[in-house]
C-alpha cells in the first residue's frame, strides 16, 4: 500500500531545478516516485509509508527550493 504525499515547492525555474528536487526527494527511505509539474511547483511524492513533511522540507531545502 502506496501513500502519495503533495507538496508545493517555489524556486524552480527550469528543468535542472525539476531533476534536483526529484533526486533530493527521491532519496527519502520508502519513496518510489517523485512528480514535478514545473509550472505550478506541485510535486507529488509516492512512498510506502506516510513521510514526515520536515524530511520532505529538508530534502527540498538541501536541493536549493523551498517548501511554501
Ligand atoms: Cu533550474
Amino acid at each position: 500500500m502506496s501513500t502519495t504525499t503533495t507538496v508545493t515547492v517555489t524556486g524552480m525555474t527550469c528543468g535542472h531545478c525539476v531533476a534536483s528536487v526529484r533526486e533530493e526527494v527521491g532519496e527519502l527511505a520508502g519513496v518510489s516516485s517523485v512528480d514535478v509539474d514545473l509550472a505550478s511547483g506541485r510535486v507529488d511524492i509516492t512512498s510506502e509509508a506516510p513521510l514526515d513533511s520536515d524530511d520532505i522540507a529538508r530534502a527540498v531545502s538541501d536541493a536549493g527550493y523551498q517548501v511554501s
